[in-house]
């Protein structure tokens, strides 16, 4: 086989990636958790002003809803100890329950417990908080950064919270329903600008209808795929999971591409568009790139799904 996920990997390499984006979550893990909690309840703000974020889904808010109202119980300063603990990866009840969440209910947890810090029923960051000079210097660094990228270190900062999942042992991974995929006569078919391969289009109309059961059938028995800034999702099994836990109702539109042959019979194929996410709508739209490598019978070995550093990149398509 010419191939392996590892070499897979750096197909496209001159494409650029927002690298902006793990620094900026690098400096922030660095930060005492009241300033972490503080920061992000200031750029959550911030944001605010010019996005508007949709309110989870009921079956998220469901899911998180005993540890919510346990919290709402507790003495304020306990609260703050809560989300402090959090912050810091503690070994405590709460964060063990939080680590076994998919992404979207530890954001549907921090919707809810924000807006509770804003109605006063939870303990807000206090008034007049100083961030220290790090901090700020955080901050300022989200500010620098376009919408998308600022929503990526805001997911990534909360999914990283809690109690380590690896250490947990066996655990029952909490995760919402699966949404019925979508009606075939309301589909919507995609186009890409210098890409008619049918295994990418469909890669992409199926991803769009929540279809992942078609979806998972483009890849080989050992393909991968890439999330931004992790590492591959290797085999269809946990591909799938993957798929059903943290990819429901999301919009791909793609818009151009390139089509290169390699060698013994495979397909490399980058594709630039944008994506967007359930919780912002058509409000952000992430500058993606998919780099796809297909096998000779054009099935999906490898796909990298990179969130990029900057518009330019979107027809950053040259030949090498
Ligand atoms: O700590 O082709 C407070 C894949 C203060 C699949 C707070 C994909 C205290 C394949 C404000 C309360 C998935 C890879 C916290 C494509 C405090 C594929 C709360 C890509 C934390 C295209 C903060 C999909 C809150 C992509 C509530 C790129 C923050 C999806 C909320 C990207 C932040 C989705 C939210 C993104 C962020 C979603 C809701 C980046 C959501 C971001």
């Amino acid at each position: 086989m010419p191939f392996t996920i590892d070499t897979a990997r750096s197909i496209f390499p001159e494409t650029l990636a927002a690298d902006s984006v793990p620094a900026t979550i690098a400096r922030f893990k660095q930060l005492n958790a009241e300033d972490q909690l503080a920061l992000i309840w200031f750029a959550y703000l911030e944001m605010g002003q010019t996005i508007t974020i949709a309110a989870p889904g009921a079956a998220s808010m469901v899911l998180a809803e005993g540890t919510l109202n346990e919290i709402k119980a507790l003495p304020g300063r306990q609260q703050t100890q809560v989300m402090c603990d959090l912050a810091n990866n503690a070994d405590t009840p709460i964060g063990r329950a939080y680590a076994t969440w998919t992404a979207n209910i530890k954001l549907g947890f921090w919707y809810r417990l924000g807006e509770w810090m804003e109605e006063g029923l939870v303990a807000p960051i206090p008034e007049g908080y100083q961030l220290s000079a790090n901090a700020s210097a955080v901050l300022q660094a989200i500010r620098n950064l376009e919408s998308g990228q600022q929503i990526t270190v805001l997911r990534n900062s909360v999914v990283d919270m809690g109690f380590d999942a690896n250490k947990l042992g066996r655990y029952q991974r909490v995760s919402e329903p699966v949404v019925v995929p979508t009606e075939i006569s309301k589909r919507t078919a995609v186009t890409i600008e210098g890409v008619n391969n049918a295994t990418v289009l469909s890669y992409m109309d199926n991803l769009n209808a929540n279809d992942f059961d078609v979806l998972i059938t483009l890849f080989t028995e050992d393909g991968a795929l890439q999330p931004p800034f992790q590492r591959p999702i290797v085999g269809r099994d946990a591909v799938l999971r993957f798929f059903r836990e943290e990819c429901q109702n999301l919009k791909l539109i793609p818009e151009r591409g390139i089509v290169e042959p390699t060698d013994d019979g495979y397909t490399q194929i980058k594709v630039t568009g944008k994506v967007q996410t359930p919780w912002f709508g058509g409000g952000v739209g992430m500058n993606m790139a998919w780099r796809f490598l297909l096998n000779p019978e054009n099935k999906i070995f490898f796909v990298a799904i990179d969130l990029l550093a900057s518009p330019k990149e979107l027809v950053n398509l040259a030949r090498r």
